[in-house]
This record gives structure tokens, C-alpha cells and sequence, in this order.
């Protein structure tokens, strides 16, 4: 695994529970963690297991004794490192959004394709049973036609002007602000719930401009490290209308400046038969809403989704007793570590990615001519 901060630790963790709840075709072997702070990376590799460390992932890719390259660092390096992977025959796994542009994420589809290695984008909240399960309700037509598609991530970790410029605030890193780092997840949500997104037109905002300079300090803490200031070039906040393919209607938010809202990853879809409801902070309940309910109790009511009927959640314990955000990636990199043994392609895919970005290269452009973009899948 290249990188070994937040999701290195999310990574890390999942790898080592698959075999505890499931009944993977091979556990993982967390061979080498590679970082350039030799003694950082040693430190993270001690606290998670893992077997090595390297300090430079070039020398890593080329190691024999490693079949898979787990990409955690931040997004600029997304591209150069997974093409590399790919030429060396390692199967992938990259964290979203895929890349900085589309143009990288165009050669980043190329190369796994190319050279037919397995992978996989990190879209964790596909895998959180109340999601899995409002998939199968729709798939089922229990919701019938979908009217609407309702979708805000809000967080407001950067709403205090002394956290510093890291490196999600800058676009030569990061590519774009709330909209690449959270409304990315609330693309790929919609595009696994409803379908694919014909036209997009959005705006942004950037409420701070300059900010302390800084990094990360694991998680979503940063810590300033000069007095100089530096010029945040990344969106804070997103709001976009989007028209599916199928005829839904589709508005989305994503902020960092929501304050009072920590990771609130919330969906509604409205169909002719009923709706659902999800919130990534109550992650364990699907709020659902039928139609052919009696008229007396017609209301939305909450399914905790802990029962064996509900994708995944049986795997842990009995009904009631709820799981968390860290699962997710259990349940996202079982899938990957099951496609790797298999050779086969799990979704989502580089290809998931690369419609990702051009999804999100669409509602950047739209922000700033202020017109209707079309996603021009044709160019694939
Ligand atoms: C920061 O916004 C962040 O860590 C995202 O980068 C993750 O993808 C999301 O799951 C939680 O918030």
C-alpha cells in the first residue's frame, strides 16, 4: 500500500477483518507500506501489520512478491503510480476520484485495460448495507419509476479561517474542493442507484480564499506549519442540477462550510411506488416509504439494516447490533481481494472513475461558463 494516513489506516484495518467476518478465497498479506518518511511509514507499518516498508514506490512496484498496489495518497498521484502498477502486471486499487482530470483518468482506464490487471476505485459507501440494500429495492421495482434523485454531502471541517491550506485546498493536488473529494461519492452513489447523468450545470463557491499554510494531521486534521499565507484554488462548497438518462431529476450539494454537519452522506429517491432515505451519519437505518401502504399508516418508517436480509450485515452479529464507517471498506476490499483471486473485474471500476471524472470535469465547466454540460461518454 502506497500512503498511510486516513485511508491507509481505513485500508489497513479492513484488509486484516476480511478473514475475520468473511470466508475470503485468499486473505490478504500485507507485504510492504510504503511512504517517504522512512520513520513514519515504520511507525504506521508496526501499529498496522504490515510486513515491510519502502520509501520509494517505484522500488516497491518492482518488488516480485507483491501481486496488488492499494493507492491511498493524495489525488495528483493517483495516475503515475497506478499506470506504473499496471505495466508491472499488479492488480489495483486506487482511492476516488480516480485522478486529477480526465485526461489522466482516460490513461489510467488504458493502462489496467491494456494490460488486463484487476481494479477498483475506493467508492466506499456502495458497500454499506442500508445502501446495498436500497439498491436491491430499486432494482426490484418496489420504488417503480424514479421522479427524483436527491443527494448532499456536507461536511465543515475548514469552516475556521486559521485551519491551514492542505492539501485537499489545492487544485495542482487535489483537482477540485468539495465536489472531487465529496460530491465525487455522491456521483457515484447516483450513478449506482439510478443510472447514468446525460447533463449537468452547477455552481461553486469559495468562502475563505487564503488560508495559514499547513498539512494534514491525520484524519481531517491539519496543522499550520508557517506563518505564510496561501490561496485555497479549490471549490468549498458545490450545487448542481443533473439530468438522467432515464428521465430523473437530480439535484445535488456537497460543502465543507455546513457547520454542525460532520460527514452527513445523505440521499432521497422518489419514485411513483415510494421512496428511500439514507444518512451516513445514522449509516445503519433505510428510512422507506411505500405507497401501497394502508392509508392510517402511510409514513416513512426506518429499517435498521442489521438483519441477514440486508448485503453484508449478516456477516457480523445478531440483528440490532449495528456496524460502522470502517466496514465499508471491509466489505468494498473483500469484494476487490475475491475479483483479484478470481480474475475478474468488481465494480466499481476504473471505468466507474473515469465516468466519474468526466461527470465532474462537466459540472466544473458548467460553474464557470454558467451553462448546461453534457457528459461526453461518446469520447470513451
Ligand atoms: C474528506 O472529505 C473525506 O475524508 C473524504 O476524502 C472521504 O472520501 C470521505 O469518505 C470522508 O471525508
Amino acid at each position: 500500500m502506497i500512503g498511510y494516513q486516513f485511508m491507509g489506516k481505513a485500508h489497513s484495518h479492513a484488509y486484516r477483518d476480511i478473514p475475520f467476518f468473511f470466508e475470503p478465497k485468499a486473505n490478504p498479506i500485507l507485504k510492504a507500506l510504503c511512504g517517504r518518511n522512512k520513520e513514519a511509514v515504520e511507525e504506521a507499518a508496526e501499529k498496522m501489520g504490515w510486513e515491510s516498508v519502502e520509501t520509494d514506490w517505484r522500488q516497491l512496484i518492482a518488488r516480485e512478491d507483491i501481486d496488488v498496489i492499494d493507492i491511498v495518497t493524495p489525488n495528483h498521484t493517483h495516475a503515475e503510480i497506478a499506470i506504473a502498477a499496471a505495466e508491472a502486471g499488479k492488480h489495483i486499487i486506487t482511492e476516488k476520484p480516480l485522478a486529477l482530470t480526465v485526461e489522466e483518468a482516460k490513461r489510467m482506464k488504458e493502462a489496467v485495460e491494456k494490460h488486463n490487471v484487476v481494479h477498483m476505485i475506493c467508492h466506499n459507501y456502495r458497500f454499506v448495507p442500508a445502501v446495498q440494500y436500497a439498491k436491491q429495492l430499486i432494482d426490484e421495482g418496489k420504488l417503480g419509476r424514479i421522479f427524483h434523485f436527491r443527494a448532499n454531502y456536507l461536511q465543515d471541517f475548514i469552516i475556521d479561517p486559521a485551519f491551514p491550506l492542505i492539501w485537499r485546498l489545492k487544485k495542482e493536488v487535489s483537482g477540485s474542493g468539495a465536489l472531487g473529494d465529496i460530491g465525487a461519492h455522491s456521483i457515484d452513489l447516483a450513478r449506482f442507484l439510478v443510472g447514468e447523468i446525460d447533463e449537468v450545470t452547477a455552481m461553486t463557491q469559495t468562502f475563505i480564499e487564503e488560508r495559514p499554510m499547513g498539512e494534514m494531521a491525520g484524519g481531517l486534521k491539519g496543522a499550520v506549519n508557517s506563518d505564510e499565507m496561501g490561496k485555497v484554488t479549490v471549490d468549498d462548497a458545490v450545487a448542481i442540477m443533473a439530468r438522467f438518462a432515464n428521465g430523473t431529476f437530480g439535484t445535488f450539494e456537497a460543502s465543507r462550510f455546513a457547520t454542525g454537519n460532520r460527514n452527513k452522506n445523505t440521499f432521497e429517491i422518489n419514485g411513483e411506488k415510494g421512496s428511500v432515505r439514507w444518512d451516513m451519519e445514522n449509516m445503519n437505518f433505510l428510512d422507506v416509504y411505500f405507497t401501497d401502504d394502508d392509508k392510517g399508516v402511510q409514513g416513512f418508517r426506518r429499517v435498521t439494516c442489521t438483519e441477514e436480509e440486508h448485503p453484508y450485515a449478516g456477516a457480523y452479529w445478531p440483528p440490532g447490533h449495528i456496524i460502522g464507517y470502517e466496514h465499508s471498506f471491509i466489505h468494498l476490499l473483500y469484494e476487490f481481494v475475491e475479483a483479484v483471486v478470481d480474475k475478474r473485474q468488481p465494480s466499481p471500476d476504473f471505468k466507474d472513475g473515469y465516468i466519474n471524472q468526466l461527470i465532474l470535469d462537466a459540472i466544473e465547466k458548467s460553474a464557470e461558463d454558467k451553462s448546461w454540460q453534457s457528459i461526453p461518454y461518446q469520447t470513451e
